[in-house]
C-alpha cells in the first residue's frame, strides 16, 4: 500500500517536471525571437555623416517632398536627387509608387510614406530642412488615382522629420508639423556645423521658402499645378509601377496633361 502511493506520486512529479521543461523551452523560443532583430539592428551601419528622414501618414495618397539645403545654397530634392554630398533615396509620391505588379499578376503593396536624404560628407556652415506639400491624390472607388481633386477642407497630414548624426550615432533633432493644403511649405529646422561635423550654436527656425508658386498669367486663378517654373522633369512613379499598372500610368498622364 505504502509502495503504491509512492509510485503514484513519482508519476505526478515527472509530469510536473515535463511541464516545467516545456514552459522553459517556450520562454526560450520567445526570448530568442525578441533578441534576434535587436542584434541585427546593431550590425546595420550606414556610411554617412547625417541622415534626414521625413515621414507622413503612411496610408495617405498625398505627395510630400523633402528639401535639404547645404551651406553652398545647393538644395537636394526630387528634381535634383544627387548634389554635392547629399542624395535623396526616393521621391515618394504618397500611394502612387507604393504598389508593384508581380510577374504572376498579383499586387505587392507597401504602405509607407518616407523620404530620406543622406549627407555623406561635411561642408561646414548652415543647413536648412524644409518640407513641401506637392499634391493631394485620392483613390476613387473604381481603383483610379485621381490627382485632379479639389482642396479638401478637413485635410490634415502629420509630417515628421528626424535628423540623425551617424558618427557617433545620435538623433540630433526631431519634430513634426501639420500640413493642410497643397503648396504649403514649412522650414522644420536649421543647424550649423563646423569642419569636424560638430554643431555650432543652437537649432534655429527662421522660415525660408524653396518652392515658388507658379503664377498663371493667362488664367485668373493665379495658381497652377506647377509650383516651379523650371524646365525639369516632374515627379514620375517608379518604372515598375508605370509599366505594369495601366491605371496608374493613365492617371499620371492625366496629371501631366493637367499642367505639371
Ligand atoms: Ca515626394
Ligand atoms: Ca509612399
Amino acid at each position: 500500500m505504502f509502495d503504491k502511493n509512492k509510485y503514484k506520486s513519482t508519476i505526478g512529479f515527472t509530469d510536473m517536471l515535463f511541464n516545467i521543461l516545456v514552459g522553459f523551452a517556450f520562454l526560450f523560443i520567445v526570448a530568442f525571437l525578441l533578441i534576434k532583430p535587436e542584434a541585427k539592428k546593431e550590425d546595420f551601419e550606414r556610411k554617412a555623416e547625417f541622415v534626414v528622414v521625413m515621414e507622413w501618414n503612411h496610408d495617405a495618397p498625398d505627395d510630400i517632398d523633402l528639401y535639404v539645403q547645404d551651406p553652398t545654397q545647393t538644395k537636394v530634392h526630387f528634381r535634383l536627387p544627387i548634389t554635392n554630398f547629399m542624395y535623396l533615396d526616393k521621391d515618394d509620391l504618397g500611394y502612387a509608387n507604393d504598389i508593384v505588379k508581380n510577374v504572376d499578376g498579383t499586387i505587392t503593396k507597401v504602405n509607407i510614406n518616407r523620404e530620406v536624404v543622406t549627407i555623406r560628407g561635411i561642408i561646414p556652415g548652415e543647413y536648412i530642412i524644409n518640407a513641401h506639400y506637392y499634391s493631394q491624390r485620392q483613390w476613387e472607388h473604381d481603383g483610379r488615382l485621381n490627382t485632379n481633386i479639389k482642396q479638401q477642407k478637413d485635410k490634415k497630414l502629420t509630417v515628421k522629420i528626424e535628423l540623425h548624426k551617424v558618427q557617433p550615432y545620435k538623433i540630433w533633432w526631431m519634430g513634426e508639423k501639420t500640413f493642410t493644403h497643397r503648396g504649403q511649405e514649412e522650414t522644420f529646422v536649421r543647424f550649423t556645423i563646423d569642419p569636424e561635423g560638430n554643431r555650432v550654436g543652437d537649432f534655429t527656425y527662421i522660415e525660408k521658402k524653396f518652392v515658388s508658386p507658379f503664377r498663371n498669367t493667362i488664367g485668373s486663378t493665379g495658381f497652377s499645378e506647377n509650383f516651379e517654373n523650371e524646365d525639369e522633369p516632374a515627379h514620375e512613379p517608379s518604372g515598375a509601377v508605370e509599366l505594369s499598372n495601366p491605371q496608374i500610368r493613365n492617371s499620371q498622364i492625366e496629371w501631366e496633361q493637367a499642367g505639371r
